[in-house]
């Protein structure tokens, strides 16, 4: 689909509508009790896909979409919608083919220990807003669905983005069945256990889309330094995810001299430094980030025989982000063959960077001055759903302010009265792709 037939039968421009009373709506208490599933202990949220907090937060939240007038429904992978149904059944598109829904959302699951915010706000504020418009304008012509992705983060398994990419046909069940979480619990099995998979008589996760809108958190400070209310996202970067693999040979920490060892963590620290240099060399927007190492057997008195470090590279050009990965390839295998050890790495994610739909993107400049709310348009440095939408289905991203640039920490916040700027414009949205002419 190229050309965004929303706007085309939106017809010509139309006013932003009053929105009475929705200052009232209670967002911010609907996103302090969804972070009650999966509180933790460190005060930041941990729901991870399939497991048990996950599970009851979002049927906690099928029942909250019941309570509003929303029809819930899960699909097999554990996407959860709430559908507002529109009375038009594709008029102007030939009898009974009903128009694709505008879906709004975001994701529910998060990273450990994260904050509230990420994910979960643009989930809260989809429920409310149809809720808010189903009270205030009544049926509208076009369905409006919001939809709790099942998953984006990569936090359990080693993929991400299993709803959007189970949603666009991206991703199968069989490209992920095997994989296994740290527990060893394989994917098949846990999704099984939550009560999902192509056994769980759930309808299939495919689902087309006339249009997606996210709302998130900027997970940045650039709003914040810039004294901006919204920003309007331009882009999103593309990255790649690896597993680096170092194998040497365990030894005794005290009879094996130095420089007859085959250490695979003193290899892997020494690629981890690389990692590092190479990218500061490289110079902004390029990141890349190692977060998690781990090494075999892992006492202080045997030099390790093996050592696994994620590896996380992002760039807003595609071509800078591949000759990144070869630079850091080539430093590796330098390493490794100065210390004798073995190198293996696998590719886990590997997204494109992509830019928003322009029309959408132009609505929501639109409803920013019509609201006098200052925005900026800005590039994502953060991977999100979108990024799997947008080449199936014209696609934009809301963001609003995070304190100090904090994000997938406990410390994650954002001040009430931002919450509802960018709640405003996604109803304002909504309301004229919902109900415009
Ligand atoms: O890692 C990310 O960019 C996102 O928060 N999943
Ligand atoms: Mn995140
Ligand atoms: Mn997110």
């Amino acid at each position: 689909m190229n050309d965004f037939e929303v706007h085309a039968s939106a017809g010509t421009e139309f006013p932003i509508q009053p929105l009475p009373q929705l200052e009232q709506v209670q967002l911010q208490s609907m996103l302090d009790w969804l972070s009650t599933y999966g509180a933790d202990l460190q005060g930041g949220v941990t729901r991870l896909l399939y497991d048990q907090a996950w599970c009851k937060a979002q049927h906690a939240l099928a029942k909250k979409m019941q309570e509003k007038g929303l029809t819930p429904a899960f699909d097999q992978s554990g996407n959860l919608y709430g559908t507002l149904n529109g009375n038009r059944t594709g008029a102007g598109m030939g009898k009974g083919i009903e128009e694709a829904p505008i879906v709004t959302g975001s994701h529910i699951d998060t990273v450990v220990h994260g904050g509230k915010y990420d994910g979960a706000y643009g989930v809260v504020a989809g429920v409310l807003a149809l809720e808010y418009l189903k009270n205030h304008f009544g049926t509208p012509k076009r369905t409006l669905q919001v939809v709790s992705l099942c998953e984006e983060e990569g936090s359990r398994f080693p993929f991400a983005y299993w709803g959007s990419r189970s949603i666009t046909g991206a991703s199968g069940l069989e490209e992920v069945q095997h994989l296994k979480d740290q527990a060893g619990i394989t994917f098949a099995q846990a999704i099984c256990n939550a009560g999902f998979g192509p056994d769980s008589g759930h309808r299939t996760a495919s689902h087309t889309y006339g249009a997606f809108i996210e709302l998130h958190i900027e997970q940045g400070q650039v709003l914040e330094r810039l004294g901006h209310s919204i920003g309007i996202v331009s882009d999103i970067v593309g990255q790649k995810r690896f597993s680096i693999t170092v194998i040497g040979e365990a030894n005794h920490a005290g009879t094996t001299p130095m420089a007859w060892r085959k250490d695979a963590l003193a290899g892997a620290a020494e690629m981890i430094t690389a990692v590092r240099s190479i990218a500061l060399e490289a110079g902004e927007p390029l990141v890349a980030t190692v977060g998690r190492v781990t090494a075999e057997p892992g006492v202080g008195n045997v030099v390790a025989s093996r050592a696994v470090f994620s590896l996380d590279i992002r760039h807003i050009r595609q071509e800078s982000i591949d000759r990144c990965w070869q630079d850091m390839l080539q430093a590796f295998s330098r390493i490794a063959a100065e210390q004798q050890l073995e190198l293996n790495w696998e590719e886990h994610l590997s997204v494109t960077p992509i830019p928003m739909n322009e029309q959408i993107t132009a609505d929501i400049r639109s409803i920013c001055e019509m609201e006098q709310l200052s925005y900026i348009h800005m590039p994502s440095g953060a991977g999100h759903d979108s990024q799997i939408f947008q080449p199936v289905c014209p696609t934009a991203m809301i963001f609003v302010p995070s304190r100090d640039g904090i994000s997938h920490n406990p410390l994650e916040y954002t001040a009430e009265e931002d919450l509802m700027k960018g709640f405003r414009v996604l109803v304002q949205l909504l309301y004229k792709y919902g109900y415009g002419s």
